[in-house]
């Protein structure tokens, strides 16, 4: 079972509202107000409750800055996941006040107590304090004490933003409750510059190789699973291209695809799902990306089903954000 814990980083006039956590798990170290996310909740819900119930104050709006993953940390005795979602709030209201939980104190962030913090915090902090949003793990021993962490900076830029009015489809939910997911693809290139794009043979549609992230997954490491799995490639990224949105209100979800450029390096060979190989997934290799992007614009999906809308619009914009790469960075 994976923990999701929250973080809030409450940050006004060049400094950090910290303090040192009277009780429970973390007790003596210094750290922002946060704690585990309640069933029914949503992290965000968690994080501003947690916030008000810790150091007094309200957060009228605040920023998701990232994930950490901590894994096989020892707690109780056990070894398990968390992932602790960050928010980022310069918008709220109230003075901090002593609780039972924490003794809170404004830090300059040119100035922050790293040593008494937990010792992941200074890995990842400065890159949040300095507006990147993190996806990062750190792994435990049986000490609680970290022997390998990766930090990766999640892209941020937006490639395009799709939704179903974009392909005449109503539009007649709520946005407030939809589900988010998260994907990782890749405009997969060969040694010269050759393209790979998935064949949907049953479907008629073409997409990039990639998929879901899983929980406590960082983007990275779907992108190499996903592409070993639907493509039977293993990959080195070259960059990334950003991400694309779509809003689906079919299903009630916003869809973030994290994309990225990368070049095919080992074949291992595929492993596909169930309806994968129904969809008669195949892999095939394009001499150039405009032959890519070419037969991506002949797909017809006026017949297809609902995804293949927007999947052949979402992998048409990051084709086009790769070949401006390859251009200009790879001179292709
Ligand atoms: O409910 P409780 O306060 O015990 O939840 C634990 C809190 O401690 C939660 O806010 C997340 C936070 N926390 C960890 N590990 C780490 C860490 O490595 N760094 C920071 N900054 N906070 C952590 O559980």
């Amino acid at each position: 079972m994976i923990r999701h814990l929250t973080l809030m980083i409450l940050k006004r006039d060049g400094k950090l509202l910290l303090g040192v956590k009277k009780r429970g798990f973390g007790m003596s170290k210094i750290n922002c107000a946060g704690g585990k996310v309640e069933p029914g909740e949503t992290v965000r819900e968690a994080a501003i409750r947690e916030t008000f119930e810790e150091v007094g104050i309200r957060v009228n709006s605040c920023e998701k800055v990232g994930q950490v993953v901590f894994r096989e940390l020892y707690f109780k005795g056990q070894p398990e996941t968390d992932v602790m979602h960050i928010f980022m709030s310069e918008d709220f209201s109230g003075e901090a006040v002593e609780t039972e939980e924490i003794k809170p104190e404004w830090y300059p962030i040119s100035d922050l107590p790293y040593s008494k913090m937990w010792g992941d915090d200074e890995h990842w902090m400065p890159e949040v304090l300095r507006g990147n949003k993190v996806d990062a793990y750190f792994h435990f021993n049986e000490k609680n004490t970290f022997t390998d962490f990766k930090v990766d900076i999640v892209p941020a830029d937006c490639i395009e933003h799709f939704r179903d009015s974009d392909f005449g489809l109503p539009e007649d939910k709520d946005e407030s409750t939809f589900e988010e997911r998260t994907a990782s693809r890749a405009v997969l290139v060969d040694k010269d510059y050759r393209v790979a794009l998935i064949n949907a043979t049953n479907r008629g549609y073409y997409k990039l190789p990639g998929g879901g992230i899983d929980e406590g997954e960082l983007i990275s490491e779907a992108l190499h699973r996903e592409v070993i799995e639907e493509a039977g490639w293993k990959l080195e990224p070259l960059c990334t291209l950003g991400y694309t949105h779509e809003t689906r209100h079919k299903f009630g979800q916003f869809n973030i695809s994290y994309a990225f450029l990368a070049r095919a390096t080992e074949f291992v060979g595929n492993n596909l799902m169930e309806d994968e190989e129904e969809d008669g997934f195949e892999l095939e290799w394009f001499d150039t990306i405009d032959d890519a992007i070419a037969a991506v614009e002949k797909v017809d999906t006026t017949d297809m089903i609902y995804q293949a809308k927007f999947f052949t619009a979402r992998e048409l914009a990051i084709l086009r954000a790769a070949r401006k790469v390859l251009k200009e960075k790879y001179g292709q």
